[in-house]
């Protein structure tokens, strides 16, 4: 695995369908539990504008409309989780795009039956991760603070 052993930050989203079915403490449960250190939280409605730009890679694939449409249709939980290879470990927590692909223990795998309605969003990479932190936070709004656990979590 690239970047092994590297102290990052990732990007979490809970989707409007994640929290209209009442999963978001569930899905910020999960990441809490793995040892990830939340260093920022927030519910908001995304506007169009954010939206497309959040997505903009897949401008112009079949499902890109009904994807804005959806993001935008009802409110969202933005975070930032921190840990060890966090933007890897949280994407597998999250699971496969594609729910019937999702493994079993994956919030996807657990929750989520179509891949429109996933549940859940993660950065995929530590570059994705930055833009989107920027995207979605101001640098005062993400929070630094001593994880008093860390001695139970990594080896120094
Ligand atoms: P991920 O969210 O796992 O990073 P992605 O970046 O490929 O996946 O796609 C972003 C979102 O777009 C995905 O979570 C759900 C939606 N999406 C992707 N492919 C789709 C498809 N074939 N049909 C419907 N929605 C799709
Ligand atoms: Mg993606």
């Amino acid at each position: 695995m690239a970047h092994e052993n590297e102290f990052q930050q990732t990007f979490v989203m809970v989707k409007p369908d994640g929290l209209q079915r009442g999963l978001a403490g569930e899905i910020i449960s999960r990441f809490e539990r793995k040892g990830l250190q939340l260093k920022a939280l927030k519910m908001i409605r995304i506007r169009r504008e954010l939206a497309e730009t959040h997505y903009g890679e897949h401008k112009g694939k079949p499902f890109y409309d009904g994807l804005i449409d959806f993001i935008t249709s009802a409110p969202v939980i933005a975070s930032i989780w921190e840990g060890e290879n966090a933007v890897h470990i949280v994407r597998k927590l999250v699971g496969a795009t594609r729910p019937d692909e999702a493994e079993p223990g994956s919030i996807r795998g657990d929750f989520a039956i179509t891949t429109g309605f996933n549940i859940v969003h993660a950065a995929d990479s530590e570059k994705t991760a930055k833009r989107e932190i920027n995207l979605f936070f101001k640098e005062d709004e993400i929070h630094d603070y001593p994880l008093t656990i860390k001695e139970w979590l990594y080896q120094d």
